[in-house]
């Protein structure tokens, strides 16, 4: 095992604002490289080395990379700064190819070298520097911003651990849980339909002002913010159920072509899907993080891919909602939910606090929208390699918002785009549904 190593980065952060005064660069940095550490905890070295299919990525290589980023794009910046190992340079970079070439994505389980061990004597080499660099005021204000920026991509690659070890546990015979202590999340005291919220027509204001010119932190896929016209519609008041997807699997769902896209039907068919990634045959339990576990009929259903998420929509007489109209309905509830800090590592079923007002929009589940993944108008990427971080992705990918189970509780905000292939099913994603009014 890697240690016990318990502090979240929600309780280092709390310890320093008991001093009411917002933690420092250097705590922030301490915080989110230390809750990198405690997901990992659980993981033997050859748990780490896993790679369960090209999508997905070992843990010894997540811990790696974020720590990559760090030299790369931060301490790269020090005049004469010199890689501590040159030759992992190519192994640990993912797709900056301004940067230089990378190891093949589908290859990296074959990185018995280096050894757990030496990457986290990597990390903390790489710690002790940037430590160093924040005391001495070597890092100039453009280096500090790619800190930020790489302390962002570092809660990223929290949840990807999570729902890589997910896939690569599961893919194993034993199908093992990734932790045994994990709390089973409450169950509802009465099941009760969801409620259509419904909205008029109107012009909304979208995405968030560009960072860095303004001071909190956003994505550059979030910007320019601009106005959208947003019809006249009606949105669910919470995430589709495993008990409402168990009613479509039954009624045919999957072998009703006319429900599907096309390239959604070529992959059930080549696939053979006929229930979300992680249910059994039986759909009567699902394999999580703390491993097999009976269905709870009211917690939202995850694990679905995009085209599984339209086909259910298409079958309920709905739609998924576009990436607007949740942001829109998203603006003004506070970001709090089940997140990772949460510590339940699972969507679960939440009762509703007020009638009309939606629930469940951050954490649990990423809910994947009707939206293709492109830029806003007037988009453009950060200056230079960090450029490549999102928007040579806007192609063929759809758009998710509001976090899931396994986001770092503070990484996502209502602009937040997430985004990925329509056939990406390991992720914790589910769907709320939307209608035209
Ligand atoms: C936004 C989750 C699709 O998985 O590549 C990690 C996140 N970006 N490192 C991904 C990301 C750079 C990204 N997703
Ligand atoms: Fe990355």
């Amino acid at each position: 095992k890697l240690g016990d190593m318990q502090i979240s980065s929600a309780a280092l952060l709390k310890a320093s604002s008991a001093a009411t005064t917002p933690p420092t660069l250097a705590e922030r940095y301490r915080a989110v490289r230390q809750a990198s550490l405690a997901l990992a905890a659980p993981l033997s070295a050859e748990d780490a080395m896993v790679q369960s299919m090209a999508d997905a990525s070992p843990a010894k290589w997540h811990l790696a990379h974020t720590t990559w980023f760090f030299e790369q794009f931060v301490l790269g910046r020090l005049p004469g700064y010199r890689p501590l190992q040159p030759h992992w340079q190519v192994l640990f970079n993912s797709y900056y190819q301004s940067v230089g070439p990378a190891h093949a994505r589908a290859q990296r389980g074959l990185l018995s070298r280096p050894a757990l061990a030496q990457v986290l004597a990597y990390r903390a080499q790489v710690d002790e520097r940037i430590g160093q660099g924040l005391r001495v005021g070597s890092l100039d204000e453009e280096g500090q911003r790619l800190l930020l920026l790489g302390l962002q991509h570092e809660q990223q690659h929290q949840e990807l651990l999570l729902t890589d070890i997910k896939h690569a546990l599961w893919s194993n015979p034993l199908q093992p849980a990734y932790r045994d202590d994990l709390p089973t999340p409450p169950a509802l005291p009465a099941r009760a339909d969801a409620v259509w919220i419904e909205s008029a027509e109107r012009i909304v204001e979208i995405g968030a002002p560009a960072w860095p010119a303004h001071a909190r932190f956003a994505y550059d896929n979030e910007s320019p913010r601009h106005r959208v016209l947003v019809p006249a519609h009606a949105l669910a008041d919470r995430p589709v159920s495993n008990a409402e997807y168990r009613a479509f699997i039954d009624d045919g769902g999957y072998r009703d072509p006319l429900l599907w896209m096309s390239d959604g039907w070529a992959q059930l068919q080549a696939g053979q899907w006929c229930r979300p990634l992680y249910w059994d045959p039986a759909l009567e339990r699902e394999y999580t993080l703390g491993g097999w576990r009976a269905l709870d009929p009211d917690a939202p259903v995850c694990h679905l891919s995009w085209f599984e998420a339209d086909a259910c929509a298409r079958w309920a007489g709905a739609r998924l909602p576009s990436e607007f109209e949740w942001e829109a309905a998203a603006a003004a509830r506070p970001v709090a939910g089940n997140f990772a800090d949460a510590g339940l590592l699972h969507p679960a079923a939440a009762a509703a606090t007020a009638p009309g007002v939606p629930r469940q929009l951050f954490g649990d589940v990423w809910e994947w929208t009707g939206s293709a993944y492109t830029g806003y108008p007037g988009f453009r990427p950060l200056p230079g390699s960090a450029g490549e971080y999102n928007g040579k992705f806007m192609c063929g990918q759809f758009v998710l918002r509001g976090g899931s189970c396994a986001t770092p509780a503070g990484h996502v905000r209502p602009s937040y785009r997430n985004f990925f292939p329509p056939s990406a099913r390991w992720q914790f994603a589910g769907l709320r549904l939307a209608r035209d009014l």
